[in-house]
């Protein structure tokens, strides 16, 4: 080096303290960059995650970064320097895991821990409207010895209509229900379920019937091979489905009900409610199937119901279903009922004045005992005189099976609808037996 030069030349010192000068300068640009990627990082995700308000930890290597990077007096630097390009922003930014904090936990907080989170504006919706239900219940007489079954027939209605409507379930018993069986069944059941005793004097054969005129008739049907002929724990069963279930306390509360046996079978899905539909088009009985009955079983039955119907014509009503009762205008009955181990009923109907009346006559004739009255019948005569002929309702869409019997959805589109898993060819609707022929003559 020149003399002359040497004089500008930096000595040591000079030297050191421009290499100190030029390392904090470097140092401080660094520092600012990356600062203003970061500022810019966060502002996309607080865009994407103010609404959702995602307070999740950020990954393990964000802390140290946040540790020492996030301050306020920092960010205010980074916001002043704006020499960098967009696309360096953005290539950043991807590299940033995107959804593991929010702006909150970053921007404005001064510290790692995480900052108090933004109160979500609370969004007025309108309370949902309990679904409108049926002041109803699913109704099932049975003893203990049949849970399996009974706990079969709950089962399938819970899987195929009650799960989603939750209706309650009674039970009825003349004896008092096993543990087994009220453990069974509230285990199956979606709503409320009760269990209740039914009186004696609901129950058992009256004193008033003369049992020895009883147990004759009883030994003739046995001899001819009548089913049921020789029971009179069924005579008691029918006699207490005719006229004393809807008395039963328990029974008290509601107004529609289903009537379910043991071992019956639902074949399709029923997704509409069925006791809404009654209660919505002024329906008061409705059934699946309908057949003859054995004539043996009540020869007297229809003598005493004309007999009742001398006494108290007020109660037929016009436009009644007599047609499917009766070929001949009502000298003689047809046999034809609804098959009542299914029923979807009104049973105000059973308590109002002109049923109430008419079992009360029947009773008092003791055909309940001396021959075997069913309540399939008497049901169906009552029904089918003191309704009118569009209160009675035939439920096509609900496939139903009590052995030997099944009906099966015919009408249109029904059986793919309700997702049906019956064969049409197994329905009785329109075999020798079925009314439904008779029925529908009725209702064109
Ligand atoms: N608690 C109780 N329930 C009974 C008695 N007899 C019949 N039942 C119930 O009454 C209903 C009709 O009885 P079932 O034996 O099914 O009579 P059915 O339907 O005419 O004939 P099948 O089902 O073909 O035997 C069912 O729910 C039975 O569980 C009885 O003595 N005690
Ligand atoms: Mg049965």
């Amino acid at each position: 080096m020149p003399a002359s030069m040497r004089r500008f030349a930096p000595n040591r010192t000079t030297r050191y303290v421009l290499l100190v000068a030029f390392l904090i300068t470097t140092f401080y640009l660094s520092f600012s960059l990356t600062q203003k990627i970061y500022s810019r990082e966060s502002s996309t995700l607080a865009s994407k995650t103010d609404a959702a308000v995602v307070m999740s930890p950020p990954p393990s290597v964000l802390p140290i970064f946040f540790e020492t990077r996030a301050t306020s007096e920092s960010i205010s630097v980074a916001s002043s320097t704006s020499s960098i390009s967009s696309d360096v922003l953005s290539a950043s930014s991807s590299s940033l895991p995107s959804s593991s904090f929010s702006s909150s936990s970053y921007l404005s907080s001064p510290s790692p821990s995480p900052s108090p989170t933004p109160t979500p504006i609370p969004v007025e919706e309108p309370a949902p409207e309990a679904p409108r239900r049926a002041n109803a219940t699913l109704l099932m007489l049975s003893r203990n010895s049949e849970l399996d079954k009974a706990a079969a027939s709950v089962r399938e209605l819970e899987d195929k209509f009650n799960r989603q409507f939750a209706y309650p379930w009674v039970f009825l018993n003349e004896v008092p229900f096993s543990d087994q069986f009220i453990a069974r069944m509230t285990e199956l059941a979606s709503g409320p379920v009760y269990f209740g005793q039914i009186p004696p004097h609901h129950w058992y054969q009256p004193a008033e019937i003369d049992e020895n005129r009883a147990e004759t008739g009883r030994n003739e049907m046995v001899e001819e091979d009548i089913i049921y002929g020789g029971s009179v724990s069924y005579r008691n069963m029918c006699r207490f489905n005719s006229g004393f279930f809807y008395r039963h306390p328990l029974l008290q509360q509601f107004r529609w009900y289903w009537r379910v046996e043991p071992d019956v079978h639902f074949h399709c899905v029923t997704d509409e409610d069925p006791f809404l539909y009654m209660e919505d088009n002024d329906k008061h009985y409705g059934f699946t199937i309908s057949l003859l009955e054995f004539e043996k079983t009540i020869e007297t039955l229809w003598e005493t119901t004309k007999e009742f119907i001398a006494e108290n014509p007020q109660y037929v009503a016009p436009n009644n279903s007599m047609a499917f009762l009766s070929n001949d205008g009502g000298e003689t009955y047809n046999l034809c009922h609804f098959w009542s181990n299914f029923e979807i009923a009104d049973m105000d109907f059973w308590r109002g004045e002109a049923y109430e009346k008419y079992f009360r006559y029947l009773d008092s004739k003791g055909g309940f005992y001396y021959e075997r009255w069913g309540d399939a019948p008497v049901h169906s005569i009552a029904a089918s005189l003191f309704l009118r002929k569009d209160q009675i309702h035939f439920f096509d869409e609900i496939g139903y099976e009590h052995h030997p019997f099944t009906h099966c959805p015919h009408g249109p589109g029904l059986h793919r609808k309700k997702r049906c898993t019956c064969r049409g060819w197994r329905s009785f609707d329109y075999q020798g037996y079925s009314c439904l022929k008779q029925w529908e003559r009725i209702h064109p």
